[in-house]
C-alpha cells in the first residue's frame, strides 16, 4: 500500500500515536499536523465538520474522512499488503486470530483506557498539589489487575493474536508503554514485560510512541 493520508492531531496524545504507529508500521506516507491541546483548531466549524465530537485524531485519505483511533487502525490495517508468506500481517488472515485483536483492541478501550487516563492526567499533567491520591492509587490498582489477565494471555504468545505482531497489539501497546514510563509501583508481570520490549525494538514504535510523555 503506497498511499498518502493525513492525520491531524498532537503527538503527545495515545490515540494519535496509535494510528502514526500504525500508519508507520505499514509504510504509509504521513503527514500530520498538530491539532488539540494547546495547539486548538479541534473546535472550529471545519474540524466538526470532519469531526463532530471536536476530538483527536482525524484522518483524511483523500476524499475519506474518519475519526476514532481503533477504527483508523482496522481500516488502515484491513488495507496492508505487506503480509509474509504465511499469511501473517498487521491485519490478522484468520476470522479467530482477528477476532481475538479486536477483542484486546476493545478491551484497551473499554477497560484498561480508564485507570491509565487517571494515572497519565494524575502524574503528567495535574500538579502535585492538585493530585488526588486516593483516586491515583485506585487508578494504578486496577491497572495492575488488569494487566495481569494480559500478562496471563501473553504466556503462551508472542503477540496478543500471535506470533507475529498485529492491530490487537497497537492500542494496548500505546497505554502499557505509558505504564512503564511513569513513575509508579508495577506488579512483576513477566511475559507483559517481554511483549514490552519486543516492541521497544521495533523503530516505529520508538519513534510515534516512546516519546516524552506531556
Ligand atoms: N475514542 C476517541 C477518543 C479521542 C480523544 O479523547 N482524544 C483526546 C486526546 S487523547 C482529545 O481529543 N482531547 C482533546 C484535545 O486534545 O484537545 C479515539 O479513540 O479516537
Amino acid at each position: 500500500m503506497s498511499k498518502s493520508i493525513t492525520i491531524l492531531g498532537r503527538d503527545s496524545s495515545a490515540n494519535v500515536q496509535k494510528v502514526m504507529w500504525c500508519a508507520a508500521e505499514l509504510g504509509l506516507d504521513v503527514t500530520r499536523e498538530d491539532i488539540g491541546g494547546a495547539f486548538g483548531g479541534n473546535k472550529t466549524d471545519d474540524y466538526l465538520a470532519m469531526n463532530p465530537n471536536g476530538k483527536i485524531p482525524v484522518m483524511i485519505d483523500g476524499d475519506h474522512i474518519m475519526w476514532e483511533s481503533n477504527a483508523i487502525v482496522r481500516y488502515l490495517v484491513e488495507q496492508d499488503e505487506s503480509g509474509d508468506s504465511e499469511g501473517n500481517s498487521w491485519q490478522p488472515t484468520t476470522a479467530q486470530a482477528r477476532g481475538i485483536a479486536g477483542q484486546w483492541m476493545d478491551w484497551a478501550l473499554g477497560e484498561l483506557q480508564a485507570p491509565m487516563t487517571v494515572i497519565f492526567w494524575t502524574l503528567i499533567r495535574t500538579a502535585p498539589e492538585d493530585r488526588d491520591p486516593d483516586a491515583l492509587a485506585a487508578a494504578i490498582t486496577e491497572g495492575g489487575r488488569l494487566l495481569v489477565m494480559l500478562d496471563n494471555h501473553l504466556a503462551n504468545r508472542k503477540f496478543v493474536a500471535g506470533e507475529t505482531p498485529s492491530c490487537g497489539d497497537i492500542p494496548i501497546g500505546c497505554f502499557v508503554n505509558r505504564w512503564f514510563q511513569m513513575d509508579i509501583d508495577r506488579p512483576d508481570l513477566k511475559n507483559l514485560a517481554r511483549w514490552y520490549d519486543s516492541l521497544c525494538q521495533r523503530p516505529a514504535y520508538k519513534e510515534h510512541v516512546m516519546v516524552p510523555l506531556t
